[in-house]
């Protein structure tokens, strides 16, 4: 998808029709006064007070023949300046405008303002020569938005846009865009019942519904399966500690802002947890090691909270209330490279298992600068920058540098994906820390009998289970492979009348065998229940008539298919284990 900003031309061309979007609207809305409109990634919008109106869904339609209208006539798009006490006088009566002046730069005397006909607006430009050109746009969506994105502040009317130079550009901007709205986690759960919220709960807090939570059970138990096999050891750990252990790791001076703020209890201040790193730092200690015991791999699915901007909240992608699939590696220094890779190998097993093939690896490396965001010691940090170097380039993958996104306590690869809607977001993570074990003053005792500190790796595969989620959503368009759906067999009778009795025989079977399975038998038309459980994108549906009664067969369809197969459904219940068990997408 292009980047509208990125494109001169197109840029340009989409401030332009930001200005013929504020001209209609002014049109149509007399009392209409306008605070800024950019140029976005995705096209443009304008930010507009409306006078207590309230932009509908029909607004959009005759804002857009208004402008078609302006534009048409073909006014020229003329540029003037003015001096900043000529701009003040001239737009004396626009409160968002006198604002905007004021701020200016005193010693900016020169003011640009554009008109194109009876419209004028303060703008930096450039522009293009006539509204004429603008012919091929189209108003997206709109929303309330604070002035100056404060919520104290008054709500304007948002509308959002975009402009090209063809028809034709423009036609596969929309179909790109109704592509990515049709891919985004946020319907897609919504409309097969994976996850809601609620005000009463609170931002960024999701509730994960029952499809939801099989979903998430078959990710926990697929990587607890991994996990087990590469030696990892599980815990359970409360999802609050108290301040001092989060002082005690650092947390508390690097990783403040992220964190939900104290609270009380007797005693004792607790936090609720950002991260689950101190807490097996503590399990660790808990036992005296020997190099021998090592690697010591703990894992745990575990909840986390982080504070994140309300704008930043989105969906299960972005929340303030998550469960990671983490683990914390315990090694000698000897050991980083060796287990490092087998934790990069098993974040490219997983992968494979889920088909992703777009992803980047990012080595995530510190701003020396920002001695806040980073524990201070330049030798801890070029230590550990430089063997992850070395370790990465001892394997065959390729990744690129990014400062300023380690995390507080070292250096990381992290595994970035480009979600449907939205910039790229990480994915996995595999991080090399020289600092927490010292600060837990955690040992083991080498083979030499000497006092060792150990260096802890610490990984997520999966990142969270909910931004996994949001993300496998929107690569499958929510048609899940079978081991992962909800339901992975829907039944439905031909007539109930009739077929009722063999359906219910046959939903047995398949549920005696944890085979997930729904059997539709409501008064409903065929189709109507066949084209539901398409909707529904369950992988196989089963229809049930009068020859599959007689013969002891089942007729089914997998998704997205009009094929219809019959076989024995003693073979039917095979083959679906059979997917299952091997973890393929259908039978
Ligand atoms: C891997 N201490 C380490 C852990 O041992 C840690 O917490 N690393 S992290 O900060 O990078 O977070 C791990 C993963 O959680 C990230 O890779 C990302 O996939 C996921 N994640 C981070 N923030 C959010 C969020 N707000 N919503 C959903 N998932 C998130
Ligand atoms: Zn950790």
């Amino acid at each position: 998808m292009i980047n509208i900003k990125e494109d001169e031309k197109l840029n340009i061309m989409n401030h332009s029709c930001a200005h013929l979007m504020a001209q209609a609207v002014k049109h149509l809305y007399p009392n209409a006064k306008f605070w800024v409109g950019p140029v976005i990634e995705d096209g443009f919008y304008y930010d507009i007070d409306l006078d207590g109106e309230v932009i509908t869904e029909e607004d959009l339609p005759r804002i857009e023949k208004e402008m078609k209208k302006i534009s048409k006539d073909g006014k020229r798009i003329v540029r003037h300046e003015i001096s900043k006490s000529e701009a003040l006088e001239m737009f004396k009566d626009d409160p968002y405008k006198v604002d905007l002046i004021s701020h200016m730069d005193e010693d900016n005397t020169v003011i640009s303002c554009y008109s194109q006909g009876d419209f004028t607006d303060l703008c930096r430009g450039p522009h293009l020569e006539s509204v004429k050109e603008l012919k091929y746009f189209k108003l997206l969506k709109f929303s309330g938005a604070y002035w100056k994105g404060d919520s104290k502040n008054k709500m304007l009317q948002r509308i959002y846009g975009v402009c090209f130079d063809t028809e034709e550009r423009l036609n596969d901007h929309l179909r790109e865009l109704a592509e990515r709205a049709e891919r985004d986690h946020r319907k897609i759960g919504k409309d097969l019942s994976i996850f809601m919220s609620h005000d009463l709960v609170g931002k960024g807090m999701p509730l994960w519904l029952p499809n939801g939570a099989i979903i998430r059970k078959n990710l926990e138990n697929y990587i607890y399966e991994k996990e087990q096999k590469l030696g990892y050891m599980h815990v359970y750990t409360p999802c609050v500690g108290t301040v001092d252990l989060y002082k005690t790791s650092g947390h508390w001076d690097h990783y403040k802002e992220n964190m939900f703020p104290k609270m009380q209890v007797d005693e004792e201040e607790f936090v609720l947890r950002p991260m689950n790193c101190p807490h097996h730092m503590l399990i660790y200690s808990n036992e005296l090691h020997s190099y021998r015991d090592l690697p010591i791999r703990i894992g745990e699915f575990a909840t986390d909270f982080r504070y994140e901007a309300s704008g930043a909240v989105k969906g299960l992608e972005r929340v303030r209330c998550m469960c990671q699939n983490d683990a914390h590696l315990f090694v000698t220094p000897e050991q980083i490279g060796e287990e490092f890779k087998r934790v990069v190998e098993l974040i490219l097993d997983v992968y494979k298992d889920f088909g992703i093939k777009d992803y980047k690896f990012r080595l995530s490396l510190r701003d020396p600068e920002d001695k806040e965001k980073y524990f201070d010691d330049d030798n801890m940090w070029n230590e550990a920058e430089s063997k992850l170097r070395e370790v990465l380039d001892s394997f065959d993958i390729k990744y690129y540098e990014a400062i300023g996104e380690a995390a507080f306590y070292g250096p990381k690869l992290d595994v970035e994906v480009k979600p449907a809607v939205g910039p790229e977001i990480t994915l996995s993570t595999c991080q090399l820390d020289f600092l927490l074990p010292r600060r837990f003053e955690l040992s083991y005792i080498d083979s030499e009998g000497n006092k060792k500190t150990p260096v802890v790796i610490h990984r997520a595969i999966f990142g969270t289970f909910d931004r996994f989620t949001a993300f496998i959503l929107e690569e499958t368009k929510g048609a899940l492979p079978l081991w992962l759906c909800p339901t992975e067999v829907n039944i439905i009778p031909v007539n109930n009348e009739y077929h009722l009795e063999y359906a219910k025989k046959i939903y047995k079977e398949l549920s005696d065998n944890k085979i997930r399975v729904k059997l539709d038998d409501r008064n409903e038309k065929l189709s109507y229940k066949m084209r539901e459980s398409s909707i529904k994108k369950v992988p196989l549906t089963l229809i049930l008539g009068d020859k599959e009664k007689e013969n002891g067969t089942v007729s089914f369809r997998r998704f997205g298919s009009q094929e219809t197969t019959t076989v024995k459904s003693q073979e039917f219940l095979e083959k679906v284990l059979d997917a299952k068990a091997k973890r393929i997408q259908n039978i």
